[in-house]
């Protein structure tokens, strides 16, 4: 079960973040609602959550989830692979410093942002990307194996991020999408496809008894209930316009 999570406020400066989805300049105060519905929706699932101060020098810096690889045991500080991007991570350490005993760092030549990481169960998958280069991977790996998690490589070809296409939920239920699909590392597991009109809606996350979800993708919305999945939707559009999804949002542990 998660106890924590470590979110960061939406910056002044949010338009000018880095993304390729030509939806428009996302809206600065639609914005800061749905990043503080998003913190009562982690509170309703139990979560303590902490919310850092905005840091405009950094646009993106609210999609947290990129700075670190955390789970029970330790966190990994990341060496985030976009150039302005570098230095968020330097809060994030210090506050990490306050949970963790053990906590190490992705050095450079490595780069590794933490959307490319995921885990199921004891193991993770993690991308090699635009932004995770194989130098860092491996170094995760490397981490990781002290500490009993195997890993595994995955070549991304189109998302930005691992976690932008496939996301795991548990009981065995990958959710998989695009270029993931046919994909014969994931064959073991049972495989909710995510159709190409809502391929966004892949990046959920489930927090503890629920899983919580873009609002509006119905498909997807219907498939997971019908695991018996307890579902909270929200809406995640002006952070959609960035890149970024649900689980950028927040470092969960
Ligand atoms: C970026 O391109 O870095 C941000 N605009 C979006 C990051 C989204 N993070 C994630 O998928 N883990």
């Amino acid at each position: 079960m998660f106890k924590h999570a470590i979110v960061r406020t939406v910056s002044k400066n949010f338009q000018y973040g880095l993304t390729s989805s030509k939806l428009g300049k996302p809206d600065y105060n639609k914005a800061l609602i749905q990043h503080s519905d998003y913190i009562k929706a982690l509170r309703k699932c139990g979560l303590k959550v902490l919310t850092l101060e905005t840091d405009d020098r950094f646009p993106d810096s609210t999609f947290v989830e990129d700075t670190a690889v955390v789970n029970e045991d330790l966190a990994i500080i990341a060496n985030l692979g976009a150039t302005s991007r570098k230095g968020e991570e330097i809060e994030i350490r210090k506050v990490l410093d306050k949970f963790y005993e053990n906590v190490e760092s992705i050095e450079k030549p490595g780069t590794l942002d933490g959307g490319d990481v995921l885990r199921v169960e004891d193991q993770y998958f993690i991308g090699i990307s635009q932004r995770t280069n194989k130098v860092g991977a491996l170094q995760l790996k490397e981490i990781l194996k002290k500490y009993g998690y195997s890993c595994i490589l995955v070549k991304l070809k189109e998302v930005i991020h691992l976690k932008t296409g496939l996301v795991y939920i548990g009981d065995k239920n990958l959710i998989v999408s695009g270029e993931f699909i046919d994909n014969p590392l994931f064959q073991n597991y049972n495989i909710i496809k995510v159709d190409e009109d809502e391929s966004y809606a892949a990046n959920c996350i489930r927090v503890n008894n629920y899983v919580l979800l873009a609002n509006g993708y119905e498909k997807l919305i219907n498939s997971i209930s019908s695991l018996g999945c307890k579902v909270l939707k929200l809406d995640i559009t002006e952070f959609r316009k960035m890149d970024g999804g649900l689980s950028c949002l927040s470092l969960r542990f």
